[in-house]
């Protein structure tokens, strides 16, 4: 795992560094695709230890909220000193935050486009709020951003997600880019189609026949008839957002029959 910026920086696609309390919890960063790219030069990656900007004995990074409440709050000074060093001009600040705006693949595309992101994982109940209004007022950009609506105990957890799903966008990453369109959330704004393998009975379970058939038409209208359904039943937010220019007359029928009715605006709605 890189930690010191003493190594001269390669010419990457991306630079991403990452200040931490816990750098070790970015360790899982070296392993799979994040390490594929970062060894394969696409990806310049490194992980710094917030205490080594704290100035006193106790290395302290936090203190007591002013207003008063419950926990901590992490230090402007110390975090300003570490952005100081690490934040170069034409870097993005990230900054997993639960009361961020949500975290999503649009959100990733965007962010594999930057040339430098700097990750700042907060702790406790999270950083002075004076941080991200610094770095906006002398114009950087700051993204505040919630991998989900569920309680962690710091950014380094959304922090690995959000670089996961970054990462793998890279140029040269993934092998197939295909794989890259045609998966949920991809564009279609679809959940996918299930998959199946060898053997074509198992456990008294056979797949379907149509996807035996070799015919192609049919077996993509199956698909799409599938992820259509799965979407419906597990993620019916996103039948709502469809747009209904990308509905083709298969489709319709098949939301009609599951209750589901364009609006004025052509956009489906429960019935
Ligand atoms: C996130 C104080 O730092 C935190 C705490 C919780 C948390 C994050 C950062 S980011 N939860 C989420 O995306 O859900």
């Amino acid at each position: 795992m890189p930690t010191a910026p003493t190594r001269p920086r390669g010419v990457a696609e991306l630079r991403i560094d990452v200040v931490s309390i816990f750098p070790d919890y970015l360790a899982p960063l070296e392993l799979s695709l994040v390490g594929k790219a970062a060894q394969s030069g696409l990806l310049d990656l490194t992980v710094h230890d917030l205490r080594s900007w704290a100035t006193d004995r106790h290395r302290t990074v936090d203190d007591t909220p002013f207003g008063g409440g419950a926990g901590m709050v992490m230090r402007p000074d110390v975090w300003g000193a570490a952005l100081a060093d690490v934040l170069t001009p034409d870097a993005t600040l990230v900054v997993p935050t639960p009361s961020g705006e949500t975290f999503t693949q649009r959100v990733a595309e965007q962010l594999a486009l930057e040339p430098a992101l700097v990750f700042a994982c907060g702790r406790y109940e999270g950083i002075d709020a004076r941080v991200a209004e610094h770095h906006r007022a002398a114009g950087g950009t700051v993204r505040e951003l919630s991998i989900g609506d569920y309680v962690l105990n710091g950014g380094e957890v959304a922090s690995l997600v959000m670089i996961e799903a970054v990462a793998r966008l890279l140029p040269g990453v993934i092998g197939n880019p295909e794989s890259l369109v045609e998966e949920s959330h991809g564009e279609a704004g679809l959940l996918e189609y299930p998959v199946y393998t060898k053997p074509p009975s198992w456990q008294g379970l056979d797949v379907p026949e149509v996807l035996l058939s070799g015919h192609h038409a049919k077996i993509a209208r199956w698909r799409r008839n599938r992820a259509i359904e799965r979407t419906i039943a597990r993620r019916p937010d996103m039948i709502e957002a469809l747009d209904p220019s990308m509905l083709d007359k298969a489709d319709r029928a098949l939301l009609t029959g599951h209750g589901w009715l364009p609006g004025e605006d052509g956009r489906f709605h429960q019935a």
